[in-house]
Order: structure tokens, then sequence, then C-alpha cells
């Protein structure tokens, strides 16, 4: 059985396709993934040249655990490889789309649309397309994009496009290195599905009918959490996340951050965000793999709305206290305006290119 993959980077080799190895291995099943980039055909390459195979070196408190991971068996670049897309979209045996294409993904035109619109014009069978991206109701969002974007050509069979919350830390890393990431991993999937999919279970995924729960935990603790480590960390000189958490002023700040977000979840039983918490600086506090504050300080424009402006305003609304969520913001904005004007000619390119002025201009 097949799987199309749209937007392949480190965070799919890490995470969907280490899964699906895992599935292969421990559970016999036989699920092929076919990935595609969206920007470059750098990623495609890549993998062509290292026979589609590389390795997942997991690392936390002095443990490892490596996996060779050969789930990806194709690879190509939406750019030049859309006469393949078009016969993966064909093929009955592929039926499960998955996405990674980071927030500024999920924009109108964005590539992935592009993209999917594709697919869905050549498919004629039921297909679940699950999103793999930090954004809270993730599928909601996909679909919205993708019903807008095709109009009337928008498939009558039946496609779902169940919400999903990953995790899992992966820092950037060198093209023909392993990738580093830790141990821990978790995937929370809506079961909301139309067609076959891996019997993902047996790996530990977790299928509920809705995971808005998880999804707030995660997106206003950890990456809330991140990004506010990494505008204060650079803007007091730090480079890693590790070296803010073993710092005493920015745990204490991060500590108090918490303090702020946990009253304003509205968490069900079972869900302990204290806990989850006293984890988060566990998995933070990792020096044998170091997370550059820059890689999470990117496209900040589009992350803190997802991360820090929601739990923001429910302060705001109901007058509780806010001073470190506020903070994250100042912070963001003062490393904002210590780059050059001419970042701020046009906020819309702003926007979209965050990432790319940044590496002109030296700042990651
Ligand atoms: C990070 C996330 O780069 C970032 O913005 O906050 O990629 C984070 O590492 C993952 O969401 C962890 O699951």
């Amino acid at each position: 059985m097949k799987m199309l993959h749209l937007g392949l980077g480190n965070f799919h080799k890490a995470h969907q396709a280490w899964y699906v190895q895992r599935l292969n291995d421990l559970a016999g099943e036989h699920w092929e993934i076919s990935a595609f980039s969206m920007q470059k055909p750098d990623a495609a390459l890549e993998l062509a040249r290292t026979n589609f195979s590389y390795d997942v070196l997991a690392v936390q408190d002095g443990r490892r655990e490596e996996l060779r991971v050969k789930s990806i068996t194709q690879a190509g670049f939406l750019g030049s490889d859309q006469e393949l897309l078009r016969e993966l979209a064909r093929d009955q045996e592929m039926t499960l789309i998955t996405v990674t294409v980071t927030e500024k993904g999920y924009a109108p035109n964005a590539p992935v649309l592009q993209a999917l619109d594709l697919i869905l014009r050549e498919r004629r069978t039921p297909v679940s397309i699950v999103s793999c991206d930090n954004l809270q109701a993730n599928g909601k969002k996909l679909e919205a994009l993708v019903r807008a974007h095709m109009g009337a050509s928008f498939p009558t069979f039946p496609v779902s496009f169940p919400c999903s919350m990953v995790d899992r830390i992966v820092p950037a890393s060198r093209p023909g290195d392993a990738i580093k990431t830790e141990l821990f991993c978790q995937w929370v999937i809506e079961d909301a599905f139309v067609a076959p999919r891996p019997a993902f279970e047996k790996v530990g995924v977790l299928f509920v009918p809705d995971v808005t729960p998880f999804e707030l935990m995660k997106l206003r603790l950890l990456n809330a959490a991140h990004s506010f480590l990494a505008y204060w960390g650079l803007n007091r000189g730090f480079e890693f996340v590790h070296q803010v958490i073993a710092d005493n002023e920015g745990r204490r700040q991060l500590e108090a951050l918490f303090a702020e977000i946990i009253p304003l979840l509205d968490l069900p039983t079972g869900l302990d965000a204290h806990a989850y918490v006293q984890k988060l600086l566990a998995r933070f506090n990792n020096p044998d793999l170091p997370h550059r504050l820059a890689q999470i300080a990117c496209d900040g424009s589009v992350k803190l709305p997802q991360r820090i402006v929601p739990t923001l305003l429910a302060a705001l609304a109901q007058g509780r206290p806010h001073v470190l969520l506020e903070q994250t913001v100042t912070e963001w904005t003062r490393g904002m305006v210590q780059l050059p004007d001419e970042l701020f000619s046009d906020p819309l390119r702003m926007v979209k290119d965050e990432a790319e002025l940044r590496r002109r201009i030296g700042v990651s």
C-alpha cells in the first residue's frame, strides 16, 4: 500500500516516515511513501543520492536509539514531477496523503494547494489527507483552503481531512548527516478516514474522535515555550534551547510563562498540564540535541498567532496575569527591529520570506 507525502523535510523523515518504518518492521505491514518537496528539488535529490535510506538517531539523557529508515521509496519535486504526482493520484493502492509544509504553507495559492488541486482532479476514489503541521484545527484549515482553491472542481467522492497533532523535536541537520532527534515521539490523529490507512495504532499512534485538547496542550505549552525561548534567548546572546533552560533567569521566566498559560487551558480530565510541563522541561534540557533558537525564531509572524496570541487574548478577556505572554510578543518585535529597514518596506514580503531574509543578513 502507498502513502503520498507533500513537504519533504527532516521533520517528515524523523516522524511520519519513522512511524511507517517501525510499522513495517514490527507489525509486518508494507507501506511505502512517495514524498515530494514543494519549494526546491534538493531534498528529493538527496534521498536518491543515499539510495532512499537514512538513519534517524534519537538521543536523550545518555540513551540513544537508531533506526535505519527506508520507508520513503520514491521522491519528487512539485516543480518538475507533476506527471509522477498524477500517476500516484490515479493509483488505487495510494489511499493516504500526509502534509508537512509548516505554518506559512497554509496560504491561498501556496504550492501545497497546487499539488492537492492536481492530485484531486486526477483522483477518482476516496482519499484521506492528514495535515501534520503546528496549526490548530490543521485539517479543517487545509480543507477550507483546498475547497476555496478548487471551487466547483472539488471532488464529489469522499475526501477527508483528519486533524492531527504531531510532536517530535527535530533540529535542522546538514545533508548527508544522520537526522538527530529526541526519544519522545507523539502523533494523535482524528479518526476520520475515508480510505484504508496504516495500522499506526500498533506503533503507538493515538486515534481519537477529537484532537483539540491535544493540540491546545502542545501548541500553547510546547510551541509557545519554544517561541518564548527563541526570542528571549536570542535577544540575550544565547544560541541553543538547552542553554536558556540551563540559565537560572531563563528557566525562571519560562516557568512564569507556564504559570500564566496553564489556568487558561481548558483540558479534559486525563490531560495533566503540570505533568506535561515537567516533561517538557526535561525534553528541552537535552544538550545532546542542540536545537538552534534561530531555527525556531523563523516565521514568528505566522507562528505567534497559533502559539501565543489566543492565550494572550484569553488572559486579557479574563483579567488574568499575562506579563510573560506579552513579553514573548515584545521580544519577537525587539528581535525584528534589529533587522535592517529593507525588511519593513514590504510587510507581506517579510511574512513570506522571513527565513530567506534572515539568512541573507546572517541572522540564522
Ligand atoms: C518548533 C517546532 O521550530 C519550531 O517552531 O517550535 O518545530 C517544534 O520543535 C515541534 O513542533 C516539536 O514537535
